[in-house]
């Protein structure tokens, strides 16, 4: 009984990783880096996009917004006159709680990959889901809010894992907790030696630079030829 369930899951990936190589076929046929962005809901991704999207020396944008329902973070950004899809996992995808690689292709006809070099992907905000789907992208970035602790981590190993820069956010919030970012940092680099981080609060602005060169250089990266 177990197996079987196990063996479900493992056909379930499988299938999504197959449908996640034919987005990315489309992805590079049309010279676009896409980033897969992910956190616990309410980490500040629209805002660390807010920040960034509509300026990125030279580089154009597209957003494809995941959420459960409603519109209101494709609302927001489609303010900065950058392209933009909003995907509901509420309608037709039983309400999911992360974006899977048949979710992001079903958006693909309604996103002008011609017009962009960037996709943003932002994922359903969720610490555990969206790290086990891959969807086509060709980077991940997840975002841990200092509010939420310094242990996220060691209890949800595989998002931290899973990503190829950690950005901890809302650190104007600091001095009002007693978290410490030194243990948070420790707890990163136990789960994922070696990956890169960033301290950064969109409220602020404090690290967005880094941030928009993370984005441009990511994007410039993919772009240049082997
Ligand atoms: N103080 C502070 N607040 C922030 C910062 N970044 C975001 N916020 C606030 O945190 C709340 C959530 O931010 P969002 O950007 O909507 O977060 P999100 O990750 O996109 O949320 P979901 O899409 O719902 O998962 C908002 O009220 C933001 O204004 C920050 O750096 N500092
Ligand atoms: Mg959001």
């Amino acid at each position: 009984m177990h197996r079987t369930k196990v063996r479900i899951v493992e056909d379930a990936l499988d299938a999504n990783n197959t449908i996640a190589r034919a987005n990315r076929d489309d992805f590079d046929r049309h010279g676009v880096t896409v980033v897969n962005f992910m956190s616990a809901p309410g980490a500040g991704k629209t805002t660390l996009l807010e920040r960034t999207i509509a300026d990125l020396d030279g580089v154009r944008a597209g957003v494809l917004e995941g959420d459960v329902e409603g519109s209101m973070d494709a609302d927001r950004l489609s303010a900065l006159h950058v392209p933009v899809v909003q995907l509901n996992t509420a309608s037709g995808f039983g309400g999911e709680c992360h974006l899977d690689a048949n979710m992001v292709r079903s958006a693909l006809a309604a996103l002008p990959l011609e017009e962009i070099d960037l996709l943003v992907i932002e994922n359903v905000g969720n610490l555990v889901c969206p790290a086990e789907f891959r969807v086509g992208e060709d980077l991940r970035v997840m975002v841990s809010a200092v509010t939420e602790g310094e242990d996220k981590p060691l209890k949800y190993p595989l998002m931290f894992r899973a990503c190829d820069l950690v950005i901890v956010n809302k650190i104007d919030l600091l001095p009002h907790l007693d978290i410490s970012v030194e243990r948070l940092l420790a707890n990163v680099e136990a789960v994922h030696p070696g990956v890169p981080t960033m301290l950064v609060s969109a409220r602020t602005g404090e690290g967005i630079d880094a941030w928009r060169d993370w984005l441009v250089n990511a994007t410039n990266r993919a772009a240049a030829p082997a």
